[in-house]
């Protein structure tokens, strides 16, 4: 059997403003290929479909557009799990339709542990995968919260909920199995988990556009959270293709899109975004093929002084280059209109500057040994970090100050995704 390995495509996405819808339509159309030419058994999408927790009614179209259209292919079953950006309950409300159609969506945590294991099977009826769907574990999920616990013991106790989440699904999984294969010497069902949640050693890289998945929290899941038995684990929240343990079988889809300007460069020096591809030869052994997906908007950096811009704006205007811009300018002289002129060269041509960065206006906050050019480099955290510095804050305080600072963001980016 195959399956298609996917995770935070995070439809409804802006790119400084600009809608991305075309791309989302263009990546949808896209999967529905891959899933066609590759016949694909099994889709699993391990969490954050959304970018926010009410997404426009473009964005549900998108989505379930696409879920429709997947009827027609040979993929016989999708599952689907809550990312930390999704709203669970928005998430599950279709659940009980979308199951006729052989489509899991799990996006609260289930009163049992027995309704996040899924057995799905092959056209003749025969068990073919078990998949443990666990949807992102949120704090109040698995943590009795209790005033006065330090960072340390809220983390630890975290971590213990998630250890014991995925312990008791995989025995369920097994259980399963076990009443499945009912000691007749059959090859056993593989057993897939899903996750949303930051790996120990996986990597974050700078402007990856992931957001912190606990408030004041670095937890990072280690390899043991995942027993053995579990013959692949396809990993979400992550937006970078990974490998994670050291492991073949423990993986990162990544995302499929270019969340940032800094990922976009990195695409355009030669990495690229994929969808994984995996096919279960006997149990327990997986291979994986990664497939890339193709760039469906070029999107471009742009930085120098007054002269290197307006060259290379002008160079990218005669390729008719319909490319969204980033400009950064760097050079000595100030130019109160540099967005200004910057409009007036792209206002004839197919490229959209969606940010212009212009260090010379931000000093206040930028460092003279800063690689930083534009605000949005910096995590409104940094800037907080900075303001705490510049006021000469107490050093004893300033930890204090930060958390309560990071739990007004995430209400903040909560409140943002309601309104939206
Ligand atoms: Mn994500």
């Amino acid at each position: 059997m195959r399956f298609l390995h996917t995770s935070d495509w995070h439809i409804g996405r802006s790119l400084h403003g600009r809608k991305r819808y075309e791309e989302y339509t263009a990546f949808l159309n896209w999967l529905l290929e891959v899933i066609d030419a590759e016949k694909v058994d099994v889709l699993l999408v391990a969490g954050d479909i959304f970018d926010n927790t009410s997404p426009s009614h473009r964005a549900q179209h998108l989505y379930y557009d696409f879920l429709g259209r997947l009827g027609a292919t040979a993929c016989r079953h999708v599952v689907v799990t809550a990312g930390n950006h999704d709203s669970p309950s928005f998430l599950s409300a279709p659940a009980p339709l979308l199951r006729s159609r052989n489509i899991h969506v799990l996006g609260n945590l289930p009163e049992r542990v027995e309704d996040e294991v899924l057995t799905l099977s092959d056209e003749d009826g025969r068990p073919e995968l078990i998949v443990c769907a666990v949807p992102y574990l949120r704090d109040r999920d698995i943590r009795p919260s209790e005033a006065g616990e330090s960072l340390d013991e809220k983390n630890q106790k975290l971590l213990n909920g998630i250890r014991e989440h995925y312990l008791q699904v995989t025995e369920a999984a097994l259980r399963r199995r076990n009443a499945l294969c009912d000691g007749n010497g059959k090859a056993s069902v593989p057993i897939v988990a899903l996750g949303h949640l930051l790996a120990a050693g996986g990597e974050r890289v700078e402007g990856d556009g992931v957001r912190e998945l606990y408030i004041g929290s670095l937890l990072r899941v280690p390899s043991d959270v995942f027993p053995n038995t579990l013959d692949y684990v396809a990993l979400g929240h992550l937006h970078s293709h990974q490998k994670v343990f050291g492991r073949d079988d423990r993986r990162y889809s990544g995302a499929p899109l270019a969340m940032t300007f800094d990922e976009a460069a990195r695409l355009a020096a030669g990495q690229s975004k994929v969808a994984l591809l995996g096919e279960f030869e006997e149990a327990g052994m997986v291979t994986i093929r990664t497939i890339p997906v193709p760039v469906f908007q070029r999107i471009e950096t742009i930085s120098g002084d007054w002269g290197v811009i307006a060259e290379q704006l002008d160079h990218l205007a005669r390729q008719g280059a319909s490319a969204w811009l980033r400009v950064v300018y760097t050079g000595e002289a100030v130019l109160p209109d540099l967005r200004e002129q910057i409009r007036a060269a792209v206002a004839d041509t197919a490229m959209e500057a969606l940010q212009i960065g212009n260090p010379r206006t931000l000093a206040a906050i930028y460092r003279p040994d800063d690689e930083v050019a534009t605000l949005s480099q910096l995590e409104p955290t940094d800037v907080f970090v900075r303001c705490l510095e510049d006021q000469n804050v107490p050093e004893d305080q300033r930890a204090a100050l930060s958390a309560g600072f990071s739990e007004i963001l995430l209400h903040l980016a909560e409140s943002d995704d309601r309104a939206e």
